[in-house]
C-alpha cells in the first residue's frame, strides 16, 4: 500500500492545525477549527481504536458532523456515551451539532469517533488521516496524531449540548 496521503493541513504558531473545506476543487478559510486530534494507541491486533479532538465552529450557522471515513479502519462511526440504568454505555448516534461560534470537544468518556476493523497496526506519533463529512455534503480532511491512552487532554469544560 503506497497510497501517497495529501496533507491538507496547515500548522500555525505550533499550536492550533487549520484546516480547509476541499469542495469541488475550491479551497475555503478555516470555518472548523480541530484542535488535539489524536487517536488512541492500541496494542497490535487490537481492532478497534478511537479518535478524540476538539472540534471549533468559527462559523455563522451550525455545522452538522454526519459521519467520518479514515484509511487505517474499514469502518468509522460516530459515537457517545450514555448512562443507562445506571451503566456508561457506548452508542452509535447519527450527527454531531457543532453550534455556530461554538466548540464540541470528543474525548474519552463523551462524544468519540470510533476506528472498526483496524487495517494496520497503529504507530506511536504516527499521523492518521480522518475524512468528516457534514450535512451540507462538505468534507474536511483532519490528521490525527497515535498517542498513548492516558495522554489524551481532556478538558473539563461543561458545554456539550447537542441537538
Ligand atoms: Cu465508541
Amino acid at each position: 500500500m503506497t497510497k501517497r496521503t495529501r496533507i491538507s493541513f496547515l500548522r500555525f504558531s505550533g499550536a492550533f492545525v487549520f484546516l480547509f473545506w476541499a469542495s469541488a476543487g475550491a479551497l475555503w478559510a478555516q470555518a472548523i477549527e480541530v484542535r488535539e486530534a489524536i487517536v488512541r494507541m492500541v496494542p497490535p491486533g487490537q481492532s478497534v481504536s478511537a479518535a478524540f479532538m476538539t472540534l471549533h465552529n468559527h462559523d455563522s450557522r451550525d455545522r452538522v458532523l454526519v459521519s467520518a471515513r479514515s484509511e487505517v479502519a474499514d469502518s468509522v462511526e460516530l459515537h457517545n456515551h450514555v448512562m443507562q440504568d445506571g451503566l456508561m454505555k457506548m452508542r452509535r448516534v447519527d450527527a454531531v451539532t457543532l453550534p455556530a461560534g461554538g466548540a464540541v470537544s470528543l474525548k474519552p468518556g463523551g462524544l468519540h469517533i470510533m476506528l472498526i476493523g483496524l487495517r494496520r497496526t497503529l504507530q506511536l506519533g504516527q499521523m492518521v488521516q480522518i475524512d468528516l463529512y457534514f450535512a451540507d455534503g462538505e468534507r474536511l480532511t483532519l490528521t490525527a496524531s497515535v498517542q498513548m491512552p492516558g495522554q489524551e487532554h481532556s478538558h473539563s469544560s461543561g458545554s456539550g449540548s447537542e441537538g
